[in-house]
């Protein structure tokens, strides 16, 4: 193994026009990886701290960069990113910033993977990595913090879950896509896209979930697999004084659990992010209690990637998934530990991108590597087919 060489940080331009860090790993060797940092809109409360990029560029130049440089080896992710914890100092990377302290933990992964000659899934993965591949969820219909205007729920997330390799299932979403876009002209509804992609039409949820059901019905006929959907509520932000508050109406903790388990009967709903208040481990147990045999209840802003958090979670019933997105937590090291835990626990994991990102794939890598039964990472627009089309790559190398 060769020692880190050189960290260089710079701040780039990401999906929704704002900067964002990104960070080049030399190693003695001649290893090189580059890798930057996604920003959420929707931010869960115990989320890892985002710096301004200059404000994190700058403390991980001054703190962190010293104790890699010469110091660390670059295949020994472990050693990076305790040395990233060290350097910061705090529990949620306040000093140096979550934006700095994953870019360099990611582009270290890739500059070890590019040392041994090995795709970075195959590093990361090593070589008891399973068969399976992750199945996409792509975001077709949205709002919440991600559109003005349009529906209460964040997210209406395709599910191609009979596709018969991960090529398909990435077209089959995009097909969703389509599908809806032309469902939206039927209806003579006008709709632009959110962050992610997604179309944000203004209509209310219950359209919506007339419209995606629709269009995926109608693609799973051309296709001949199923396709499913599911949700991110990312009821986080719609909770406000212990009541979820709707457009047209609000409704109380046990409404919404309520409401929630009757989705994922009447519409046999394959996935349910968030569906509670990020705080209420309670009621996210009474949700997963009722219909956690028949879809997954995963925790988005509830677990924040956190093995802490998660612990709690394992122990009451919480959920039966959890999603995992580096940024959150600050280290491939702490996402990989939670995947881990989550495993060990039957919780299952599903790799996720932010709504703010950039043409880096590292999560297409992790969630290969990581044998994640899920990865949500967008349906449409460049920055999500850079992972999109990523998968599609590995899943040739690897078979
Ligand atoms: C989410 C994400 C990604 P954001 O809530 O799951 O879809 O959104 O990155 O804005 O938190
Ligand atoms: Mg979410």
């Amino acid at each position: 193994m060769t020692r880190i060489a050189d960290v260089r940080l710079r701040r780039i331009l990401d999906s929704r026009g704002n900067g964002t860090v990104e960070v080049d790993v030399l190693t003695e060797s001649g290893g090189f990886g580059r890798a930057a940092a996604p920003s959420g809109a929707s931010t869960g409360e115990h989320e890892a701290i985002e710096l301004a990029p200059e404000e994190a560029i700058a403390a991980a130049r001054e703190r962190a960069v010293p104790r890699l440089v010469d110091e660390v080896y670059a295949g020994d992710q472990r050693s990076v990113d305790a040395a990233l914890h060290a350097a910061d100092g705090t529990d949620d990377f306040s000093e140096i910033g979550a934006n700095s302290a994953v870019a360099i933990s990611m582009a270290a992964a890739k500059a070890g993977a590019d040392m041994l000659g090995a795709p970075l899934y195959q590093h990361l993965g090593g070589a008891f990595r399973g068969e399976n591949f992750p199945i996409p969820l792509g975001n077709v219909v949205g709002g919440g913090e991600h559109a003005a205007d349009a529906t209460d729920i964040q997210e209406f997330l395709s599910a191609p879950v009979g596709a018969p390799n991960v090529t398909d299932a990435v077209f089959a979403n995009a097909a969703v896509h389509g599908e809806i876009h032309d469902v939206l002209a039927e209806r003579a509804i006008p709709a632009g896209k959110g962050d992610e992609g997604a179309w944000a039409p203004s209509i209310d949820d219950e359209e919506a979930f007339e419209i995606v059901a629709e269009a995926t019905e109608t693609v799973s006929q051309e296709v001949g697999f199923e396709i499913g959907f599911g949700l991110d509520v990312a009821a986080a932000e719609m909770f406000e004084d212990g009541e979820y508050v709707y457009r047209d109406r609000t409704r109380s903790t046990e409404e919404q659990i309520e409401y929630i388990a009757d989705l994922v009967r009447e519409y046999d709903l394959v996935y349910v992010e968030d569906p509670l208040d990020e705080n209420d481990f309670e009621a996210f147990a009474d949700l997963t209690e009722k219909v956690g045999e028949r879809t997954l209840i995963c925790g988005d802003d509830l677990f924040v990637t956190n093995t802490e958090r998660l612990s709690q979670g394992i122990e009451q019933g919480s959920a039966n998934s959890i999603l995992i997105k580096p940024n959150q937590i600050g280290t491939l090291t702490d996402a990989f530990d939670a995947i881990e835990l989550a495993t060990r626990n039957g919780l299952d994991p599903v790799v996720s991108h932010r709504s703010g990102e950039t043409e880096d794939a590292t999560i297409a890598h992790l969630a290969v590597a990581t044998d994640a039964p899920f990865i949500k990472t967008g349906a449409a627009g460049g920055e999500r087919t850079a992972k999109l089309n990523e998968l599609i790559r590995i899943a040739e190398d690897a078979l």
